[in-house]
């Protein structure tokens, strides 16, 4: 038994993610695929503790068969191939921002909105947020169910593993070339200045209004994912760390909350890990998350500026619940309630 899946972008930072989380949470597969570009077709890739995997070239693959791709292409590659492994029957969860605010895609992180997978029927299609996105949702669902949150107001310090591979090797490379007296210039292609010993407040390409594209998303996702009457202002800069995207979250509610409630509530919130000591080491960097799945809330404190506010910060690997993890949980719940 067990399901044909198919990993589109095989190659890449989330793709070995997902193919390595696959593996893990032993998902019932009868034959994995990996897939990409025909420029990496031929290269191997490792499934689980002993398994080498030889990667097919996309642009020829015939997806008759296939029950579920995990598609984490670029946007413009999923604009293609995605509908196409739909319409050969298989149910694609996609990672890329190009179905996300398509009104007939489901965008889900399953502790959040899992219902909204049965919306898969409509293009077969469902799409995996931001990672940005999912991070702060997982942490906000909690606290919404109890106190009704009405603005929220997040700035992001995310890793360079979120620009894929060449973005680690750029942290890397000028890294060390600065103690060699290497101009970082030498290796800058991904990002738009200097990474290494750098914060650069730019993700994705700017929008009209002067937000950046990133920005937007986290808005727009937020709305979609958890409650279109939320308000959503959002701060991103890229930071030289590798995995792992911290956030510092400020939000408004409707109902009034103690800092206690706060806390119990997050504390039932799935996947959602409190450490918050007020001490050193009592609260967790993206160095410590990375690996992990859970998403850790630290520096809970009320914001006493406002009527009914609350700060914390936020931490997750980005690679794995913001990407891998959460796609396949996607995956999880399409098999168990839907796929029978
Ligand atoms: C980053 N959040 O950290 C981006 C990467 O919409 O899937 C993911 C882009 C996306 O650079």
């Amino acid at each position: 038994g067990g399901y044909r899946v198919a990993v589109i972008g095989a190659t890449g930072n989330v793709g070995r993610e997902m193919l390595s989380t696959l593996a893990e949470r032993k998902f019932p597969v009868s034959e994995v695929i990996a897939l990409a570009s025909s420029r990496s077709a031929g290269r191997e890739v490792s499934f689980g503790e002993d398994q080498v995997l030889k990667v097919r070239d996309l642009e020829t693959f015939d997806f008759t068969g296939v029950d579920i791709a995990l598609s984490s292409p670029g946007a413009k590659v999923s604009a293609t191939h995605s509908p196409r492994a739909a319409a050969a029957g298989c149910v694609v969860i996609d990672n890329t921002s190009h179905f996300r605010m398509d009104r007939d895609v489901p965008l889900v992180v399953p502790e959040v909105n899992p219902q909204a997978i049965a919306g898969y029927t409509k293009r077969h299609i469902i799409a995996n947020p931001n990672c940005s996105t999912i991070q702060m949702v997982v942490a906000l669902k909690p606290l919404h169910d109890a106190f009704g949150i009405k603005r929220v107001v997040v700035s992001t310090y995310q890793s360079v593993s979120g620009a894929g591979k060449d973005g680690m090797d750029e942290l890397f490379n000028q890294t060390k070339g600065i103690y060699v007296n290497q101009p970082p210039a030498d290796f800058q292609q991904k990002f738009t200045k200097q990474i290494a010993f750098n914060v650069i407040p730019h993700i994705d390409i700017f929008m009209d209004d002067g937000a950046t594209k990133e920005e937007w998303k986290m808005a727009a996702e937020t709305c979609k994912i958890l409650d279109p009457a939320i308000k959503v202002h959002a701060n991103c800069a890229r930071v030289p760390v590798f995995v792992g995207h911290a956030e510092y979250v400020n939000i408004e509610t409707e109902k009034p909350m103690s800092e206690e409630a706060a806390r119990r509530a997050l504390k039932g919130g799935e996947g959602v890990i409190i450490v918050d000591h007020r001490a050193n080491e009592g609260y967790v960097t993206p160095a410590e998350c990375s690996g992990e799945d859970a998403v850790y809330v630290s520096r809970i404190r009320k914001d006493t500026t406002v009527e009914n506010g609350l700060s914390f910060w936020c931490v997750s690997d980005n690679l794995r619940k913001g990407a891998a993890l959460n796609a396949v949980q996607i995956a999880e719940v399409l098999a168990r309630d839907y796929l029978k």
